[in-house]
């Protein structure tokens, strides 16, 4: 080989090979210290969205929804806002005693009682305004109810927690339906084997949402908080099948 054709050949081995130190055969470079790991967030995983009708959330699960079902739903909100006596009530959570953040009232047949967070609820009987929205509500479910709780959120502040309606006095599988008016909600739920299971739905004035089957049982929901936002009302009609041990 020429020194030219040589000299050639050493400057290419000596930008492709790393030069190695005399008598430190095979030596292993020394490690680079790892670059700290940046802590990964867990991706929330996104709600899937309910659709108009028939959704199964799981199996035995189903949630029904129709988008302004109830007529007339302005009018009803502010004849609701305006004529139900409305309370702000202290419940136990946790064992702890906190104001609930919104108002609530309570109505039923016959006198039926309902206790819920370790509060007693004597009913009020059905006014004419809410006896109109539960015929409606009936004729759609297929289903009859025999008491209501309404909810009064003033504004995005007021909100209701991560819960489940299963309480015995509504049986094993309560069909339970739910009538919003006045500001629009977000609506969520959560699977309670698997938190990142999430479906949710954005609740407008004079829709119905139902739930079905073992949704109470498997199933929680919430309204969260929202930054800013108007009242809303809304009305849950469940029909307690325990009728003796809620008159006591
Ligand atoms: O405000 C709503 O849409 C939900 C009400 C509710 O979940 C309840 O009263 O148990």
């Amino acid at each position: 080989m020429s020194s030219a054709r040589l000299s050639q050949a050493t400057l290419f081995a000596s930008r492709v090979a790393p030069k190695r130190k005399a008598g430190v055969e095979n030596s292993v470079e020394p490690k680079r210290p790892k670059p700290a790991e940046t802590p990964r967030q867990a991706k929330p995983a996104e709600a899937q969205q309910l659709h108009r009708g028939l959704n199964t959330l799981s199996k035995g699960c189903e949630v029904i929804y129709e988008p302004v079902a109830v007529a007339d739903p302005g009018k009803r909100f502010a004849d609701l806002q305006k004529k139900v006596n409305w309370l702000q009530k202290e419940i136990t959570v946790m064992g702890r005693k906190v104001m609930q953040p919104r108002e609530i009232a309570y109505m039923a047949d016959n006198g039926l009682r309902y206790t819920y967070s370790k509060t007693q609820l004597e009913p009020e009987a059905f006014p004419t305004e809410v006896q109109d929205i539960k015929n409606q509500v009936e004729r759609l479910a297929n289903a009859r109810f025999n008491c209501c709780l309404l909810n009064h959120y003033r504004d995005g502040k007021d909100n209701l927690g991560w819960h489940s309606d299963n309480e015995k006095l509504f049986g094993p599988k309560p069909t339970i339906a739910s009538v919003s008016l006045g500001a629009r909600r977000d609506f969520v739920l959560r699977r309670n084997s698997d938190h990142s299971q999430k479906w949710k739905c954005s609740l407008g004035e004079g829709d119905i949402l139902i739930m079905k089957g073992r949704t109470q049982s498997d199933w929680m929901h919430s309204i969260p908080k929202r930054s800013s936002c108007g009242p809303r009302i809304n009305l849950t009609f469940r029909r307690i099948v325990e009728e003796e041990a809620a008159q006591n």
